[in-house]
């Protein structure tokens, strides 16, 4: 079958072949085959070396697909079954699931790096984060794949499996946004403007994007900011806006040290400061030591928008069958999967919201 795959770390390309295979369906996992997937920037982050995958690898972690075949042991899925991909499992009996941070089980990371379900000329291959929906199909682990309702076109359907459950989790989930309360968002990409939806779905009154790219700052509008405006431009805006104080929640949605600081700056004292953007090890922050006590703001991070995803999928296709989340406008461009290198040329141009790569 047809795969793309990163062959080494720091590569600025993919290799798509049309000779992968997969290893047969073990026990507790199944076979999908992969109808869309998006591409987010955590893809691009795998290739440069900023998030950790083990090499060779099929990369995309943003999937939706079909079961094709179930393995021995299988209960919660039959073959048919429509699914959401989901890049980091949830186990539901370990600590963290238990008590109530889902988000953080770390039952099956390990397998991500431990156990290939890809194939390379005979040689085992790493999929992204467990997954790799840069492919026809692939194995997954039963707890990875969230049965859809058959309705929901795959398209719409495979935003979930990343952007848009990180992008509104961080507001709903993490930072929990009031009714009436103010926002800014740095980054407008994917990600950022479901944090967006998110604030406007959560009821702020005002949502400032911020982003370098005039497009990117008019779809940021299209999706509920209330303001759009240049890096530069923010500090007027700032204190037309708050009268100087800063922002109830600030979301940083691009992933450098110089943006999380900007969010912080840019969040008022006792307010909420969201780290989304995955950022790389050695990019460091700094903070004044009197700062932190005096200002008593809250940062956080958000891992997969803090999510509980067999509660989450659903609630996000609720809302957008109520009209209140708008999944078909986020996708600003359809493509094949041997237009994978040009969908990241696109993206770090900044010419796109997100990319749906679909397969017949
Ligand atoms: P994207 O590349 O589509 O969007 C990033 C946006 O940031 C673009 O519109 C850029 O123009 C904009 N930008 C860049 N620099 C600046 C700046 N200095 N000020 C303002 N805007 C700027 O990426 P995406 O939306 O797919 O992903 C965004 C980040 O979220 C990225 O770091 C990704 O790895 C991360 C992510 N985190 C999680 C998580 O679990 N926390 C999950 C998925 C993605
Ligand atoms: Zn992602």
């Amino acid at each position: 079958m047809k795969a793309a795959v990163l062959h080494n770390v720091g590569d600025e390309r993919l290799e798509v072949r049309d000779d992968i295979t997969t290893t047969p369906v073990g026990a507790g996992k199944v076979r999908i085959r992969i109808k869309a997937t998006g591409v987010c920037h955590s893809d691009l982050s795998a290739m440069n070396g900023t998030i950790p995958v083990a090499v060779p690898a099929v990369l995309g972690h943003e999937g939706a697909g079909e079961v094709i075949e179930v393995g021995p042991g299988v209960t919660s899925l039959a073959e048919g079954d429509h699914v959401v991909v989901c890049w980091s499992p949830q186990c539901g009996a370990c600590h963290d699931c238990v008590n109530g941070q889902p988000q953080l089980c770390m039952a099956y990371m390990i397998n991500a790096f431990s156990d290939a379900h890809f194939q390379l000329g005979g040689n085992p291959m790493f999929g992204m984060a467990g997954a790799g929906t840069f492919a026809e199909e692939l194995i997954l682990l039963e707890q990875g794949a969230v049965r859809i309702d058959k309705d929901v076109p795959y398209d719409v359907a495979s935003l979930l499996g990343c952007g848009v459950m990180t992008g509104v989790g961080a507001a709903i989930n993490a930072a929990r946004v009031e009714p009436g309360s103010s926002v800014v968002v740095f980054g407008c990409g994917g990600v950022g403007v479901s944090v967006i939806q998110g604030a406007r779905i959560a009821g702020a009154a005002t949502i400032v994007a911020v982003d370098m790219v005039d497009r990117k700052l008019e779809w940021a509008k299209q999706f509920g900011a209330t303001h759009a405006v240049k890096p530069e431009d923010l500090a007027g805006v700032k204190q037309e806006l708050t009268g100087g104080a800063g922002f109830d929640f600030g979301f940083e949605v691009v992933g450098r040290s110089e943006t999380i600081k900007a969010a912080y700056d840019a969040t008022r004292r006792g307010g909420t400061t969201v780290v989304v953007g995955v950022g790389r090890a050695e990019d460091m922050v700094s903070f004044s030591a009197f700062d932190l006590f005096y200002n008593e703001k809250n940062l956080r991070g958000t891992y997969y928008g803090s999510d509980n995803i067999r509660r989450d999928f659903p609630r996000l296709l609720d809302l957008w069958r109520g009209g209140r989340l708008d999944l078909e406008g986020m996708i600003t461009r359809r493509l094949g999967l041997d237009d994978v290198n040009d969908a990241f040329a696109s993206m770090a141009a900044g010419e796109v919201v997100r990319q749906v790569i679909t397969f017949d």
